[in-house]
């Protein structure tokens, strides 16, 4: 059998990207995400384009139980995961610490950590079993740096960013890659899910520069996992030209 990837958040932006680019390489695909419709259309497409297998699996990353229950249910010759793209993950609002949502944070905090956590924790120990695997955490800018009203996403991401490190060390006596990409602003459903559906505030924030988009991120988690077997690439900060850190982005006016 070909290689496999397991991609969380397929259903759209970067894990779809990811998708796409991995089935390109030829890789087997196991597809995860709670839109069964979005996820059904994207196994379709892509078996239909590039000859590759797909499963796919209407999972919430959040649910422990589920999670566990699907990925231990899958058959024998799908567990042998050669990547896992831990990339399921969203911000909800964008307002100070004492003005913030409690449910906002748990939303972040469920999926963000503990739902990278929950699937980490079966497809590592596969790959432990098989001495062999390569674990790309999608972190970002905001895990590196913290900005105005980005309190609790910034932690979640700053929590990734310490996973990272921390399964680079548990899993260095098995020969598992552990690598952290850390983007800056791509555009994808992301602000749209940060303002709730708002796609005016949305579009905004991506408005008078160019922005990432999620292909440039698929092309560079492709570059990461395809260097040689003796190499690892630890960590990747990648931000659109027009913007230097967290708090300084370029925008040019709109012409008159
Ligand atoms: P999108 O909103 O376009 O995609 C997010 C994906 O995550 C969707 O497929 C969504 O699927 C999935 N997802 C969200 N919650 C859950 C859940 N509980 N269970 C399973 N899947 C879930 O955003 P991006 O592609 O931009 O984001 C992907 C990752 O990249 C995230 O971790 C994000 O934090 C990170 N990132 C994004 C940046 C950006 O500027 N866009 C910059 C830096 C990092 P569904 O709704 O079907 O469940
Ligand atoms: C997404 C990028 O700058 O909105 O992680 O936090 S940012």
């Amino acid at each position: 059998m070909s290689k496999i990837a397991l991609i969380t958040g397929a259903t759209a932006g970067i894990g779809e990207a990811c998708t796409k680019r991995f089935a390109k390489e030829g890789y087997n695909l196991i597809v995860t995400g709670r839109r069964t419709e979005r996820l059904q259309k994207l196994a379709e497409e892509i078996t239909r384009t590039f000859s590759v297998k797909v499963v796919e699996l209407t999972l919430d990353v959040r649910d422990k139980l589920e999670v566990e229950r699907q990925l231990n249910q899958l058959p024998e010759e799908w567990k042998a995961v050669d990547v896992l793209i831990n990339n399921a993950g969203l911000s909800q609002g964008l307002e100070p610490i004492h003005q913030g949502s409690t449910d906002d944070w748990d939303t972040m905090i469920d999926t963000n950590i503990k739902g990278l956590l929950y699937v980490t924790k079966v497809v590592s120990n596969w790959m432990v079993g098989r001495k062999s695997g390569h674990i790309v955490n999608l972190g970002s800018i905001a895990g590196k740096e913290t900005y105005a009203n980005g309190n609790v996403y910034c932690a979640t991401k700053h929590a990734v960013d310490s996973l990272n490190k921390a399964m680079r060390i548990d899993l260095l006596p098995y020969g598992i890659k552990v690598s952290g990409i850390h983007p800056g602003a791509v555009e994808t459903e992301f602000s749209e899910v940060r303002f709730k559906g708002d796609t005016d505030r949305a579009r905004k924030v991506y408005e008078g520069f160019e922005p990432l988009a999620a292909e440039d991120i698929a092309d560079t988690i492709w570059f990461v996992v395809s260097r040689p077997a003796h190499v690892n690439i630890n960590d990747l900060l990648i931000m659109p030209v027009a913007q230097a850190n967290s708090s300084h982005l370029i925008r040019k006016e709109p012409s008159a």
